[in-house]
């Protein structure tokens, strides 16, 4: 499929009340471009978006999985070695999206080692929600796919209603669930040898 070379999306203005609708769409726009266009991203923590949600404590945690290869050559994530412990730092705009104050990166990149963080499929970085980290434009043939699970403490729910997403039990099931769920979605006979 040719996808040509698309320009930024700009949020469209209904989104504006829910930050993390813009953030998903933008994630999206990410990935369907990535191959051909980049998606490169600023320095920024991702606590200088939740804390705007209403979320009291940076007791957040996120768990980046690799589902390509992510290399230097299609832009994979940077970050700071131990930038977590900086607190938080102010965010702004910055080159169209809103990343942390240049000075203050700056600034740390003098102290702290600057890591590419280098994948294989499967692999997966967890990451504190205050430590820097950035991405480069990828501009190889390569797709760079990832997963992003985001974890908030159940206890930290947002302190006023901001549209993220708030704590609800998970109902804990058997290991075999998902195999089994999976099968019977996908119409898989039950005694079907399972897929390794
Ligand atoms: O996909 C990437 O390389 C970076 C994503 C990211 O920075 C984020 O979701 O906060």
């Amino acid at each position: 499929m040719d996808v040509g070379r698309a320009a930024a999306p700009v949020p469209h203005p209904v989104f504006a009340p829910r930050p993390e609708l813009t953030r998903i769409l933008k994630g999206l726009w990410t990935c369907f471009y990535e191959e051909l266009e980049g998606g490169a991203w600023a320095w920024h923590q991702d606590y200088g978006y939740w804390y705007h949600n209403a979320c009291l404590f940076p007791l957040m945690a996120s768990c980046f999985i690799a589902i390509d290869p992510n290399t230097r050559a299609n832009g994979c994530m940077q970050v700071l070695r131990g930038s977590h412990h900086l607190g938080r730092i102010e965010h702004g705009a910055t080159g169209g999206q809103t990343g942390a104050d240049p000075d203050r990166v700056a600034q740390a990149a003098k102290v702290l080692d600057h890591v590419h963080v280098e994948l294989d499929p499967g692999d997966a970085l967890f990451f504190h929600c205050n430590l820097l980290h950035r991405s480069d434009a990828n501009r190889s043939a390569d797709p760079r796919w990832s997963l992003i699970c985001c974890y908030n403490a159940a206890r930290n729910n947002p302190y006023r209603e901001t549209g993220h997403p708030r704590y609800s039990p998970i109902e804990r099931v058997a290991d075999d669930s998902v195999l089994i769920e999976g099968q019977r979605r996908f119409g898989v006979a039950a005694d079907a040898p399972p897929c390794r």
